[in-house]
């Protein structure tokens, strides 16, 4: 059964109303907020990890567990004095296939700035740097004139929605880089510096942003809050199953008769997903070949393993896959397989901020050999040395992305062999590589 219009958290994801403040007052946001907050910090967390919402921008990492993590003291700096801290949202949406933030700060920014308020206050941060990714333009002038018009109202400020409470947001520009997604590269690049990732430990709650207590969290894991805390966890934690809790934004591109942006259930199944949603498979199901369920970081599942199975965090592992930001890229039998995983190959060769060796060099030579296995220009050991080499690179390196770049090479190879010896045998080097 499809989601509840009743349950939806983002009732304007379609833009179908105005974002403005008036509009999204009616819809619901920034309706008592200084009740939310009078419940105290720690009873804002508790909520928050009774919820079981986990991070929605790829890792799963539980929100309310994170937002634990800010300290309950401020520490001092070298002068003794008291430090502030900081939230950092997450909307350098770069991730191929992943499109559900933009939809959030385009329609109903309100809900994520009110977002901001909440969540800051819970970890006692000082105000909000909202990280937008450079190409979205429109969103940051809406992102902008929402805050302006959250400022004039008195929700955001000095004594925020009149609970005695300063903060303040602030929105950056990103600059083009997809590695500004990650953590703690935004957090350099919001210091001015080159976004390149730090090393963790130390996680940003205890060094983030100019050295100060700092949470990094994705658009959608900060818009829910809110509804979350007027609602209540009991009712977050109705939808979905263990450890898979809520409601999420499930974006789907490719090969279905309409592709969307929607909201639903966790761990509906994938079937469901395309059929109630997206019209369906273009051509209908027989002609799917595979998905990538989860943002172009994480496997592709062939059509026979994908069609029952539960999106949400582990129903895609146990296929070998995750669910990542739930950007689902359906793929079907017109698809060049080999041709689409070189591609993403070659996106993160160039995306590397190559600072790591195994990173910088591996997914260069990734995406050479890969270039290679799509036109059949290759001998067919080099299948399994590819292979070798994403397991040099994977849990190898500073960042995820050295991960999210063997990862779909690794999907493939598992899914695809027969393919990829079919065009090695088809270009006639069998022989060679036998000499
Ligand atoms: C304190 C600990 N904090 C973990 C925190 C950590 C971070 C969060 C998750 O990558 C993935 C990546 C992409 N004490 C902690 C701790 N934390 N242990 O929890 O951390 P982590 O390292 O598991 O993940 P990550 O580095 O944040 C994110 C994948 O998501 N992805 C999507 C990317 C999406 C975009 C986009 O466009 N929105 O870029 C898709 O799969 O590959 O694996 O906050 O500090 N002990
Ligand atoms: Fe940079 Fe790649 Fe290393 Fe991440 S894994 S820090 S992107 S070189």
């Amino acid at each position: 059964m499809a989601l509840a219009d009743k349950d939806r958290i983002f009732t304007n994801v379609y833009g179908y109303q105005s974002w403005h403040l008036k509009d999204a007052q009616a819809r619901g946001a920034w309706d008592n907020t200084k009740d939310i907050l009078a419940k105290g910090r720690e009873a804002i967390i508790e909520e928050m990890k009774a919820s079981g919402l986990r991070g929605r921008g790829g890792a799963g990492f539980p929100t309310g567990l994170k937002w634990s993590f800010m300290p309950k003291e401020p520490p001092k700096d070298h002068n003794g004095n008291p430090k502030p801290s900081f939230l950092v949202i997450n909307a350098d949406e770069s991730e191929p296939g992943s499109c559900k933030d933009r939809e959030i700060i385009r329609h109903d920014p309100h809900i994520l700035l009110e977002g901001a308020l909440v969540a800051g206050f819970a970890m006692g941060a000082r105000a909000a740097y909202i990280y937008i990714r450079g190409e979205y333009i429109r969103e940051a002038e809406t992102l902008f004139a929402a805050r302006d018009e959250a400022y004039a109202a008195g929700l955001l400020g000095k004594n925020a929605c009149s609970s005695g409470y300063d903060f303040d947001v602030f929105v950056h520009r990103g600059a083009g880089a997809y590695i500004c997604g990650e953590e703690t590269a935004m957090i350099e690049s919001l210091e001015g510096k080159k976004g390149q990732p730090r090393l963790k430990p130390p996680f940003p709650a205890g060094a983030g942003l100019y050295g100060c207590p700092t949470t990094v969290n994705n658009v959608e894991s900060i818009a829910v809050a809110p509804t979350i805390m007027r609602r209540g966890a009991a009712w977050f934690s109705s939808f979905g199953r263990e450890n898979n809790k809520g409601v999420k934004l499930f974006q789907i591109s490719g090969h279905v008769n309409k592709p969307c942006v929607v909201e639903e259930e966790m761990g509906i199944p994938f079937s469901e997903l395309i059929e109630k949603h997206c019209g369906g498979i273009r051509g209908g199901k027989d002609n799917l070949l595979a998905v990538i369920p989860g943002g172009s970081s994480v496997p592709l599942v062939p059509a026979e393993q994908i069609w029952d199975a539960p999106m949400d965090f582990d129903g895609l592992r146990a296929l070998g896959s995750g669910l990542g930001t739930a950007a689902v890229i359906v793929m079907d039998k017109s698809t060049d397989i080999v041709r689409a995983i070189a591609r993403l190959s070659h996106f993160y060769k160039h995306e590397s901020c190559g600072q790591c060796t195994p990173c910088r060099e591996g997914t260069g030579w990734m995406w050479r050999v890969m270039e290679r296995l799509r036109t059949g220009d290759a001998a067919v050991e080099e299948i399994d040395m590819l292979f070798q080499v994403t397991k040099q690179v994977e849990g190898h390196t500073i960042c995820a992305l050295g991960d999210a770049a063997a990862w779909p090479i690794q999907g493939l190879i598992r899914h695809f062999r027969p393919e990829l010896e079919r065009r090695i045998a088809e270009a006639g080097n069998v022989a060679e590589a036998a000499e």
